[in-house]
């Protein structure tokens, strides 16, 4: 399982910036305005325990900083609890959070105390980051490639069916991709048979140099959540890609509207 790092969190706030303006040139909408009408909720000013948690692998440093960053950032009211896990939670609710944000090494969730909703980042990241390939204004076909059906691409592949998209998808788990072709009917993409370009690409995996020239056409969009990056900084310039890939902001933001 791959684990966010100190350094993947470098100024999150600074990478979200310059990948909004990408987004906001790629689709003619910026991310909140895309949460918004996705989950069909606007974020008010709703009060954010930040819960650290040492299970597993235990504390990334920057990831609670980064989590109370965030919710300034989309001008909500965060705070990071002074005690950790049990300890914590207890501190959150006594401090009237109405929304929760914690993870150990398998989940991590956003619980609405107010309503009960609760997410998990995997499935908000996968559907936001769907939905931004999903959105290229230079596209004029329903035709979207996904690549990787681990727990965020699955869920970008199936919000995408859901929107009427023709998924093909690529994964190199048979397991997985038969899965996806039974439960959401995607169709499977032939990586050796130099066939169908993209200009729509949802990546979602941990591997670098999964996207190659014979899959993507020049000025397409490429949306990944996926690190590190599996689009090479070659191809991306010799193919003048639109690259969306930030560590922890995008996927965040989907959470907190989808619980609101
Ligand atoms: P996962 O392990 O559940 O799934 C990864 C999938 O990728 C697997 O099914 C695997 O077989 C597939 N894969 C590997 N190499 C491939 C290739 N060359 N071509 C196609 N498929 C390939 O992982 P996950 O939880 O779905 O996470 C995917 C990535 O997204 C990870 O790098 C994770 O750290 C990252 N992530 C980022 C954010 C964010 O906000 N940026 C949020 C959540 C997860
Ligand atoms: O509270 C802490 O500091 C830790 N227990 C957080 C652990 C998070 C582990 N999860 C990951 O690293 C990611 N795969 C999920 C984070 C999503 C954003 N990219
Ligand atoms: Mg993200």
């Amino acid at each position: 399982m791959a684990l966010l790092t100190p350094d993947d969190l470098y100024n999150v706030s600074r990478q979200f910036e310059k990948n909004n303006d990408i987004i906001k040139r790629a689709t003619g909408q910026g991310i909140r305005d895309i949460c918004e009408s996705v989950y069909n909720t606007k974020l008010g000013n709703e009060k954010i325990g930040i819960i650290p948690i040492t299970a597993g692998n235990g504390i990334i440093g920057n990831f609670a900083e980064s989590l109370f960053t965030i919710t300034n950032y989309l001008k909500l009211d965060g705070f990071i609890t002074n005690h950790t896990d049990v300890a914590g939670y207890y501190d959150a609710v006594n401090q009237n959070a109405d929304i929760l944000l914690m993870a150990d090494d398998y989940v991590f969730i956003a619980h609405n105390l107010r309503n009960g909703k609760i997410a998990t980042n995997h499935v908000c990241t996968g559907v936001i980051y769907a939905e931004i390939a999903s959105r290229c204004k230079y596209a004029d076909t329903k035709d979207i490639l996904v690549i990787g059906l681990g727990k965020v691409g699955y869920a970008g592949a199936s919000h995408l069916i859901k929107k009427g998209f023709n998924v093909h998808a690529y994964d190199p788990d048979n397991e997985a991709l038969n899965n996806a072709i039974k439960e959401l009917g995607v169709h499977p993409y032939d990586i050796n048979s130099n066939g169908k370009k993209f200009c729509m690409v949802f990546e979602a995996t941990p591997n670098e140099n999964t996207i190659t020239k014979d899959m993507i056409s020049e000025r397409c969009l490429v949306s990944t959540p996926g690190i590190p990056c599996g689009l090479s900084s070659e191809l991306g310039s010799d193919y003048d890609v639109d690259l969306v890939m930030e560590p922890l902001l995008i996927g965040v933001a989907s959470m907190l509207y989808s619980v609101i």
